[in-house]
């Protein structure tokens, strides 16, 4: 082998209702890489205990992300669309990786600092060792491009480092398994087993903000209802929340510039370029000194006709939970075949016994 295969990886954790981040930061963009790559989508239901141990209705959640996949437009036929515990080689190869990363690259974490917040002897082992666990569902399959939002870009600089890690340490044995491909790192020529993976993070909304703060995250965990818009909220409350988002009492600018500190402003202009698929400066060509008085209905129109098809989609799939499950079993067996192969290679680069 002489080069990494192209393939795109990416996951959502089934812990909450899914907002309009998660979709234009990751499963917009995986129906737009399907046309042209190979591509693995997972319901990473192993990183949803990390947080919170007990979910009222975990099985839900995983078919309605599925759902979610389906409905924006995933094809689960040509790639693989499945949940996570299915394959048990995730959490083997996260193993060896808690043994590869350091536990103060793990400690540098923001994702770790925000969530575990002051309170940190008394998060979980899995919170702080989340990373290596999504190290190894990219790894597990030698996936070379993971879709995300910019949140988790720290985290994908860190799988960069532990497949490093792994490369240099194992190399010579990596050599003698045939199974490496040659590759650089820094200036250094080494044979790697890992590819070191390229995150796809670009477009107009790659950071989705909350609709009542510009400067926090759109998150699952808010408290406020408000300051998301969740995939299946209806036409109405959709309406609601745009119409109630914070502004400022500026109009909008004629060029990008002018939405520097205006956190809202740019939001709501990042919003609509991603729904409508095109960029800042277009939406600010159309709208550039108008009132969010008038700007804020053409969003609701936008959001409402690109959302409620998803939504609608979304409520038919989850009323027929054999049909979704069935897609999670059969991506769940397609998948175990690569992740077991790629687990057979490990052992043996390793040195375990087979
Ligand atoms: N606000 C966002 N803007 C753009 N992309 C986002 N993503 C999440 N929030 C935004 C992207 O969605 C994908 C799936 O995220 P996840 O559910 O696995 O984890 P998360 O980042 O922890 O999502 P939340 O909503 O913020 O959940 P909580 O509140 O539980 O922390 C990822 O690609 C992520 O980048």
């Amino acid at each position: 082998m002489n080069e990494f295969k192209p393939l795109v990886f990416s996951g959502v954790q089934p812990t909450g209702n899914l907002h309009l981040g998660n979709y234009l930061g990751a499963i917009r963009k995986f129906v737009a890489l399907q046309d042209t790559n190979d591509c693995i989508y997972c319901v990473v239901d192993l990183h949803s205990i990390t947080a919170q141990l007990v979910h009222e209705d975990l099985r839900g959640q995983i078919r309605s992300i599925a759902a979610a996949f389906i409905a924006s437009g995933v094809d689960p036929q040509k790639h693989i669309v499945f949940n996570q515990s299915a394959v048990p080689q995730h959490a083997e190869l996260a193993w060896i990786f808690n043994c590869v990363a350091r536990i103060g690259w793990m400690n540098r974490m923001t994702q770790f600092k925000d969530k575990a917040g002051k309170d940190r002897e008394n998060a979980s082992l899995g919170l702080l060792a989340y990373p290596s666990l999504m190290a190894a569902d990219i790894l597990v399959y030698r996936a070379t491009h993971v879709p995300v939002g910019d949140d988790q870009k720290q985290h994908l600089e860190l799988a960069r480092d532990i497949a490093q890690k792994f490369n240099i340490d194992f190399q010579e044995k990596i050599r003698a398994t045939g199974q490496g491909v040659d590759m650089v790192v820094g200036e250094e020529p080494i044979h790697g087993y890992f590819p070191l993976v390229e995150p796809l993070i670009d477009g107009p909304a790659p950071r989705v903000m909350s609709l009542r703060d510009g400067t926090k995250k759109m998150s699952k965990s808010d408290a406020s209802d408000l300051s998301r818009i969740n995939l299946m909220d209806d036409a109405e409350t959709i309406a609601r929340k745009i119409r109630k988002a914070k502004t400022d009492p500026d109009a909008l600018p004629s060029e990008t510039e002018g939405l520097k500190g205006r956190p809202e402003a740019d939001n709501l202009v990042g919003i609509y370029a991603a729904l409508a698929g095109s960029s800042k400066a277009d939406v600010l060509r159309e709208f550039g000194g108008v009132q969010f008085s008038v700007f804020k209905p053409a969003l609701i129109e936008l959001a409402v006709n690109v959302l409620s098809p998803i939504t609608g989609e979304m409520r038919r799939l989850m009323e027929d939970t054999t049909h979704i499950d069935g897609i999670l079993r059969q991506g769940g067996e397609r998948a175990r075949d690569r992740a077991t192969k790629t687990m057979k290679e490990v052992r043996d680069i390793i040195g375990f016994l087979q």
